[in-house]
């Protein structure tokens, strides 16, 4: 059990002008936490009914697109969580089951955090989740990630211990990539499994990523558009491509089976940074030899959105 919160202060926000609010690292300086590992309160109890319902919309809408589309594991580990469609769930209750199940835990923060704090929580297996809630009218769009984001989308994967291990591996390679200077490098292989990963099963692909399942819109784009590449994983072809954060992705990159996230996991990355040195770098809808295509992408909507 646990002792009850002390009362604490709203967290930390910053207006940036037309009414929108800034988060975490964005917010600047002054809305840095107090905590060195930038960890806040949840403040559970200080949530809005307004907020709980921003939950609620969020919740319904996406739990009812997500059968059939999401994989089996994310569908059981959201079962087996404390998450209910109608209130933001508590973290204490959400690490109680985690920890019982991979080891992992829910801690608050702000919103972004520094590379190296974000690093230090996933390399001692703490999911450092948005505190704070999207806006009811912006549901669909968001430049940082909030608690939906983060307990939605990441939280039900992180019972799966293919995964589990995997995150914890990328925070603790994370530190050493940095010190190399391959940063943008690994990060691409995060973006393209944990956040964008795509999974071939029995009745066809399925999402586990979590910025494809927490989104309305890219979760049908990533399964059902005719537009995006769909193409099998490959370590170094993901850590030669560039992504992008302001739209939908232009390709999706399929695992067969969450087991080779296991091998990556293992992977001496040492070896692999020396050979990206040299050789190619791809745009997001670049097709590279060797690729081996599940779907070729048309492109269309992308094409559309440059006016082409
Ligand atoms: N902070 N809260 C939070 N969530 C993230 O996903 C996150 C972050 N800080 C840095 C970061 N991601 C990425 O830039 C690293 O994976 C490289
Ligand atoms: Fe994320």
């Amino acid at each position: 059990m646990h002792p009850p919160p002390p009362p604490s202060p709203p967290p930390p926000q910053a207006e940036a002008g037309a009414g929108k609010v800034l988060h975490g690292l964005a917010a600047g300086e002054s809305a840095r936490p107090q905590r060195p590992d930038w960890t806040i309160d949840q403040a559970w109890q200080q949530y809005t009914a307004a907020e709980h319902g921003v939950w609620r919309t969020l919740f319904e809408r996406q739990a009812r697109l997500l059968a059939g589309r999401a994989c089996d594991e994310f569908v059981q580990g959201l079962q087996a969580l404390p998450i209910r469609h109608d209130e933001i769930p508590d973290f204490r209750r959400l690490s109680e089951v985690l920890m019982r199940r991979t080891g992992w835990q829910v801690v608050a923060v702000p919103g972004l955090v520094p590379d190296e704090v974000f690093f230090d929580h996933l390399a001692h297996r703490r999911f450092p989740a948005g505190q704070f809630i999207r806006r009811p009218e912006a549901l669909d769009y968001l430049e940082e990630p909030d608690v939906f984001h983060d307990v939605f989308g990441h939280v039900p994967m992180l019972m799966n211990p293919m995964l589990a291990d995997y995150i914890q591996a990328y925070g603790e390679g994370g530190l050493r990539a940095q010190r190399l200077g391959k940063l943008p490098q690994l990060a691409r292989v995060y973006w393209y499994t944990v956040e964008f990963g795509l999974l071939r099963q029995r009745e066809g692909l399925r999402i586990y990523g979590a910025g494809i399942a927490s989104s309305f819109t890219e979760s049908m784009f990533a399964l059902e558009s005719a537009s995006p590449h769909r193409i099998r994983f490959a370590l170094e072809r993901v850590m030669r491509t560039r992504y992008r954060i302001d739209d939908f992705q232009e390709t999706y990159f399929v695992l067969d089976s969450l087991d080779e996230l296991l091998a990556l996991a293992q992977i001496d990355f040492a070896p692999l940074y020396q050979r990206l040195d040299s050789g190619p770098e791809y745009a997001p809808a670049d097709i590279a030899p060797g690729d081996a295509l599940i779907t070729r992408g048309d492109g269309r909507y992308h094409a559309g959105r440059r006016g082409g």
